[in-house]
C-alpha cells in the first residue's frame, strides 16, 4: 500500500551506512541541529570493521595514525594496543565512538536501504528500506564505503561445493571450524594475505589459489610500548593537524630524489631501510619517480622480489609468488605478518592459475585444468566491486527518473568525487574521483564529512534547500582525475583500482591521484568561493 507522502521532510537527513563514515557524519549533523537518521545494514555500527573479521583481519595503518582526528579528547581516553590494531581492537573503538558521542538512537540497524528518489515536486529523497520503511530526508549522504559489495569469483559450480563457503567479508562471527580441515584459499590480495598464514596454523592442509601475485611487505607488528603511546599522545594535536595536511592522510618523509638517479648500492641501502619500516608506503616513498617511471619503478619490484626469493625455499613456489605482470604498488601492496614464510610449511600448497586455471568448483574441491584439490572449507578472498558497488547497488534516482547506475553506465561521473550532476543534495562521501583509498581513509572520511556539513551549514544560513553539481564541473573534474592518473603507471594495472577485477564494469582510474593535499585545498577553494561549480537553489 502507497503511503502519501509529505512535502516536509520527515528528518532533514539520512545516512546510509554507520561505519567510520556514517558515524563522523551523524556526530557533525547533529552538531549543526539537523534531524538525523542512519540505516546500516550490518546488525551492529562498524561498516568495513564489522563486516570482515577474518582471522588475521587487520589495518595496515599504524593505529595512532588510523583514528578519528576531530576529537582531541578522543585521543587522549582510547588507548591503542598494537602497532596494527586488529578487527576487534577497531570495531571496541568504533563503538567506544558511538557511544561517546551519543550516537546510537539515531542508527537503525539490520536495515539495508533499496531505493532512494529524488522527489521533483519538493525536492526530498524518499528513501525505502529492505524492512518497508519510508522516509523522506532533505540530504542524502552515501557513506556506505568503498569496499562494501563482495565479489565472488568467476567460476562455474560454487554452489556445489558439498563444505562451507565464506568469503572473507562475511566471515561468520563465531568463527569457522578450520581445525583439522582441508581448506582452499581463493584470492592473494590484502584479505588473502592476512587470512593465509593464520589459516594455515589450523587447517590440516591449506591449498592457495592465486591468479596473480602481490607485493607484500613485513608489517613488522608488535605491542606499542607505553612510552611510545605517551609519547604521541603528547603529540598528537600537532601530529593530526600535519595528517590533514598531508598528501595522503599520514605523516611522512617525501622523497626528493629519483630512483634513476641513484647508484644502485645506495638504492638498494634506501630500500633495505624502507622495508625495514614496516610501514606500507614506506618503500613507495623511497624515490620520486617510482609510480610515474616504469624502470624507476622495476629497481623497487626486483628489490621485493629478491625478499621473496630469499624467504620462500623452493625457487619454483619463490617464482610464481613473484610479480612480473606489473609495476609495484600499482595495485594496492599489502602488508604481511608471515605470508611469504608460510609457502615454506609441509602442508602448504600454492597453485599458480596462470599455469593452471581453475575450471570449476566441484563439491569435493577446486578442480583446475591440471588436477582436482580436494577441501572441505572453500575461502574465497576474491575481493569486492570496490569503489562503486555500493552506490550502483542502491536504486538511487535522480532527476528525470534517471539512475545513478544508469548514469555512470560509463562509469562514475563525479564532482570531487562528492555530488553527481543530476542528484540534487546527494553527497558521496569518499566517492568514486576523490583521493579515498589511496590516503589514510579515516582523514578522508573527515575531509569529506566536514565539507559536507559546512555546505549544508551554508545553504541553511542563506535560507536555501538544494545545491546541484553542474554538469560541466563533473566534467571538468572527470577529465582532470583521468589526467592526473594519465600521468602515473597506475591505470594500465588490472586491479580494483580501475574497475578491472569485475567482469564487465567500465574501466577507469576510479580514485584521484593529485594528492589528499591538493585536493582538499581545492574543495576548500570550491567552498570559498560559493560552492562554484555547483548550482544552489
Ligand atoms: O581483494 P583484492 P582484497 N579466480 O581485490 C583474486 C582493502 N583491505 O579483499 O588479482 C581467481 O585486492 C584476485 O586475483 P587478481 C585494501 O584496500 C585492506 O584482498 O584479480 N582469483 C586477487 O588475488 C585491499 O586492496 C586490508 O588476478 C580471483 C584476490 O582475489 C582491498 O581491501 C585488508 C578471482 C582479490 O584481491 C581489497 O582487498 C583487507 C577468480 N575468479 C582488505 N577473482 C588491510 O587494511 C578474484 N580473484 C590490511
Amino acid at each position: 500500500m502507497s503511503q502519501s507522502v509529505p512535502s516536509a521532510p520527515q528528518v532533514d537527513a539520512v545516512i546510509v551506512g554507520a561505519g567510520a563514515a556514517g558515524l563522523y557524519q551523524l556526530h557533525r549533523f547533529r552538531q549543526l541541529g539537523l534531524s538525523t537518521r542512519v540505516f546500516e545494514a550490518g546488525d551492529d555500527i562498524g561498516g568495513t570493521w564489522y563486516w570482515n573479521r577474518y582471522p588475521g583481519a587487520r589495518c595496515d595503518i599504524e593505529s595512532m595514525t588510523y583514528s578519528y582526528t576531530f576529537c582531541p579528547e578522543l585521543d587522549q581516553e582510547w588507548v591503542w594496543s598494537e602497532k596494527y590494531a586488529t578487527q576487534p581492537e577497531i570495531l571496541r573503538y568504533l563503538r567506544h565512538v558511538a557511544d561517546r558521542f551519543g550516537l546510537r538512537p539515531h542508527i537503525t540497524l539490520s536495515t539495508r536501504v533499496l531505493r532512494a528518489v529524488h522527489q521533483e515536486d519538493d525536492g526530498l529523497w524518499e528513501i525505502t528500506t529492505d524492512t518497508g520503511e519510508r522516509v523522506t530526508a532533505r540530504f542524502l549522504v552515501m557513506a556506505s564505503g568503498c569496499a562494501t559489495v563482495p565479489k565472488e569469483p568467476e567460476v562455474p559450480g560454487l554452489a556445489e561445493f558439498a563444505g562451507p563457503v565464506h568469503h572473507t567479508s562475511r566471515w561468520p562471527r563465531d568463527g569457522v571450524e578450520l581445525a583439522g580441515r582441508r581448506v582452499a584459499v581463493i584470492g592473494t590480495g590484502a584479505s588473502g594475505v592476512q587470512c593465509v598464514p593464520l589459516i594455515a596454523r589450523q587447517a590440516a592442509a591449506l591449498t592457495v589459489f592465486q591468479r596473480t601475485p602481490v607485493y607484500a611487505l613485513p608489517a613488522l607488528n608488535r605491542p606499542l610500548t607505553g612510552a611510545e603511546v605517551a609519547a604521541r599522545k603528547d603529540d598528537y594535536p600537532a601530529f593530526r593537524a600535519a595528517q590533514r595536511a598531508s598528501k595522503g592522510g599520514s605523516v611522512f618523509t617525501m622523497p626528493t630524489r629519483s630512483a634513476l638517479e641513484t647508484d644502485e648500492r645506495e638504492r638498494t641501502a634506501a630500500y633495505e631501510h624502507a622495508w625495514n619500516q614496516g610501514v606500507l608506503s614506506a618503500l613507495l616513498r623511497s624515490y620520486t619517480d617510482l609510480l610515474v617511471d616504469v624502470d624507476a619503478n622495476e629497481t623497487a619490484a626486483e628489490f621485493v622480489r629478491g625478499k621473496i626469493r630469499a624467504t620462500v625455499s623452493d625457487p619454483v613456489v619463490a617464482e610464481a609468488l613473484s610479480p612480473r605482470s606489473y609495476p609495484f604498488g600499482t595495485k594496492r601492496p599489502c602488508l604481511d605478518s608471515g605470508y611469504y614464510e608460510t609457502f615454506n610449511e609441509p602442508h602448504v600448497t600454492l597453485v599458480d592459475l596462470r599455469r593452471d586455471p581453475i575450471e570449476e568448483i566441484t563439491a569435493k574441491g577446486v578442480r583446475t585444468a591440471g588436477q582436482e584439490y580436494p577441501a572441505d572449507v572453500l575461502v574465497l578472498a576474491t575481493g569486492f566491486d570496490s569503489m562503486t558497488g555500493a552506490l550502483t547497488g542502491v536504486d538511487i534516482v535522480g532527476r528525470g527518473g534517471v539512475t545513478l547506475r544508469e548514469r555512470w553506465g560509463a562509469g562514475p561521473l563525479t564532482y570531487l568525487g562528492l555530488l553527481s550532476a543530476g542528484f540534487p543534495n546527494l553527497f558521496t562521501v569518499t566517492g568514486p574521483l576523490s583521493p579515498s583509498v589511496l590516503t589514510n581513509m579515516m582523514v578522508s572520511i573527515e575531509q569529506h564529512v566536514e565539507w559536507i556539513t559546512d555546505c549544508v551549514a551554508y545553504l541553511r544560513e542563506r535560507g536555501l534547500t538544494s545545491i546541484e553539481a553542474t554538469p560541466e564541473a563533473e566534467r571538468d573534474w572527470v577529465e582532470h582525475t583521468a589526467g592526473t592518473a594519465a600521468r602515473t603507471l597506475y591505470p594500465a594495472t588490472d586491479s580494483w583500482y580501475t574497475g578491472a577485477n569485475v567482469p564487465g564494469k567500465p574501466r577507469g582510474f576510479l580514485a584521484y591521484t593529485g594528492g589528499a593535499d591538493v585536493y582538499r585545498a581545492r574543495c576548500d577553494a570550491v567552498a570559498a568561493g560559493g560552492y562554484e561549480g555547483c548550482v544552489l537553489r
